[in-house]
C-alpha cells in the first residue's frame, strides 16, 4: 500500500487540504491525512512537493495516433482543403508513421498527465505502441464505406479488426467502436455497427456535424462536398440525413466529436438520448469549422469532454495546451466555473463517455493519479483549477493502476 498526502486533493470538483490517498492498484480510502495513516501504518509514503494538487489521471476521449507524423503536410484553415489534403496525403502519412513516432505521442500525452485515452484507428497501425504504452487504451474501430458496393466488405475488415484488439483486453486495452461521419458512412451498415456496439456494450463515438460543409451537404447535397463527392465517389446525393444518422444511435448512448453546426433541436436530442460531446477546440479552430456553443451544452446538461483530437488537426496532444485553448475561444463564460467545468471534462466526464473505472479519488477506482505543483500556494480554493489549466506543461507524479510512469 502506498499513501500520497498532496497539498491539496481534487475531489469531485472540490479541493481539500489536509487529505491522503491510500492505494495499491486501486484507491482504498481517502480521508484526513491522519485517519489514513493510522488505517495503513506500514504503507510507503510519497513525498510531494509544495503547492502540489492531486487529481485523478487526465482523459483523452479522441485522439487519431495514426497520423502523428503530420506537422506541416496537411492543409489548415478550412475543412474542405484539409479533408482533400488528408485524401492525398494518408498513404504517405500513415505508411511512415511506424510505432516509434506512435510511441512518441503516447509519451507527450503521458507527460501532460494523460492516463487513457480514446484513439480512433482506422487500419489498426498503433496496436503495437497501445500494448507498449502503460496507458489505458479504448481502441475505437473506424468504419468507412459510402459506397453500397464495398461497404458490406469495409464492415466485415472493421469487425475483424474490432476480434483481433479484444485479444489484448488484460492489456489496458478495450474494444470500441468509431463511425467516421454521416458523410461516409452508409445507413445501412450504421445501423450493423450501432447493434455491434449494442451488443458488446462497447463505447461508440462518431464524428458529427463538424463543418458549415458537412451540413449543406447532408441537408440539400450542395454545397463544398458536391464537387467532393462527385469526383471521388462518383455521388451526386448525400446517402443519409441529420435526422436519419442521429436516429440511428436511440437506444445507445454514443459520443460525438465535435457538432459545432449542431442546431438546438439536434443538441435535445443528443441530450435526451443520453449521448456526450467530444470538444477539440485547437482542431476546429484550425481546421476553420468555428467553436461549440459550450453555454448551450450546458443549458441542455449534456456532457462533454475537451480533446484534443489527432496531430492530423492539431500541433500537439498535450491535454493542458487543449485545456488553456478551451479556456481562451469560451471568452463570456466565467473563468473561474469554467475551469472547473474543463477539468471535470477530462476527469469524471470522460471516463463515463469510455467506460473507465477511473476519472474520480475515490474508494475502488482504478489508482490513475496526476500530480501537478502550482507556482504558488493559492490564497482562494477557487483560483486553483485556473491555476492548474494556465501553469501546467508537465505533470509532477503520474501513476496508472497504483505504478508510478512519471
Ligand atoms: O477529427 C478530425 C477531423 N474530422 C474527421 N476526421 C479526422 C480528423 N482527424 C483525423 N481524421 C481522420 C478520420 O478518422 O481522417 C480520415 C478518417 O480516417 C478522413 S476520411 C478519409
Ligand atoms: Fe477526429
Amino acid at each position: 500500500m502506498q499513501i500520497i498526502s498532496p497539498d491539496y486533493l481534487s475531489i469531485d470538483g472540490e479541493y481539500k487540504k489536509g487529505y491522503s490517498v491510500a492505494f495499491d492498484e486501486q484507491i482504498r480510502a481517502v480521508g484526513v491525512t491522519e485517519d489514513i495513516l493510522s488505517l495503513y501504518p506500514k504503507s510507503e509514503h510519497i513525498a510531494t512537493p509544495p503547492h502540489s494538487v492531486l487529481y485523478p489521471g487526465f482523459i483523452n476521449t479522441h485522439v487519431h495516433l495514426e497520423f502523428s507524423g503530420n506537422s506541416t503536410t496537411l492543409r489548415y484553415g478550412s475543412f474542405m482543403p484539409w479533408l482533400s489534403s488528408v485524401i492525398q496525403k494518408r498513404e504517405m502519412l500513415t505508411s511512415s508513421c511506424t510505432t516509434e513516432i506512435i510511441s512518441e505521442a503516447c509519451q507527450a500525452m503521458l507527460q501532460s498527465g494523460i492516463t487513457s485515452f480514446g484513439a480512433i484507428s482506422s487500419m489498426g497501425l498503433e496496436l503495437d505502441a497501445c500494448v507498449a504504452t502503460p496507458q489505458r487504451v479504448v481502441l475505437f474501430h473506424e468504419l468507412i464505406g459510402s459506397d453500397p458496393q464495398s461497404m458490406q466488405s469495409a464492415f466485415e475488415n472493421f469487425v475483424q479488426r474490432f476480434e483481433a484488439s479484444a485479444e489484448y483486453q488484460n492489456m489496458r486495452i478495450a474494444p470500441a467502436v468509431a463511425i467516421h461521419s454521416p458523410y461516409s458512412v452508409h445507413p445501412d451498415i450504421l445501423g450493423q455497427a450501432v447493434a455491434f456496439a449494442k451488443e458488446r456494450n462497447a463505447p461508440l463515438s462518431a464524428h458529427f456535424l463538424e463543418s458549415r460543409a458537412e451540413r449543406e451537404w447532408l441537408e440539400s447535397s450542395t454545397g463544398a462536398f458536391k464537387p467532393f463527392f462527385e469526383s471521388f465517389l462518383n455521388q451526386t446525393k448525400a446517402a443519409t440525413t441529420i435526422e436519419e444518422f442521429l436516429a440511428s444511435f436511440d437506444g445507445y448512448p454514443a459520443h460525438f466529436t465535435h457538432c459545432v453546426e449542431a442546431h438546438e433541436e439536434e443538441l435535445r436530442k443528443i441530450a435526451l438520448q443520453g449521448h456526450t460531446i467530444a470538444h477539440c477546440p485547437r482542431s476546429n479552430r484550425l481546421l476553420g469549422c468555428g467553436t461549440l456553443d459550450l453555454e448551450r451544452l450546458g443549458r441542455l446538461n449534456i456532457p462533454f469532454s475537451v480533446a484534443t483530437d489527432g496531430l492530423s488537426s492539431n500541433y500537439s496532444l498535450n491535454i493542458f495546451d487543449e485545456l488553456r485553448a478551451a479556456l481562451m475561444m469560451h471568452a463570456r463564460h466565467d473563468l473561474l466555473s469554467l475551469s472547473k467545468k474543463l477539468i471535470r471534462s477530462v476527469t469524471l466526464d470522460a471516463a463515463k463517455i469510455l467506460h473507465l473505472n477511473a476519472g474520480r479519488i475515490a474508494s475502488g477506482y482504478d489508482a490513475d493519479l496526476a500530480l501537478v505543483v502550482l507556482p504558488q500556494a493559492p490564497e482562494r480554493e477557487e483560483d486553483i483549477a485556473l491555476w492548474t489549466i494556465l501553469h501546467t506543461q508537465k505533470v509532477t507524479q503520474l501513476y496508472i493502476g497504483g505504478k508510478q510512469y512519471v
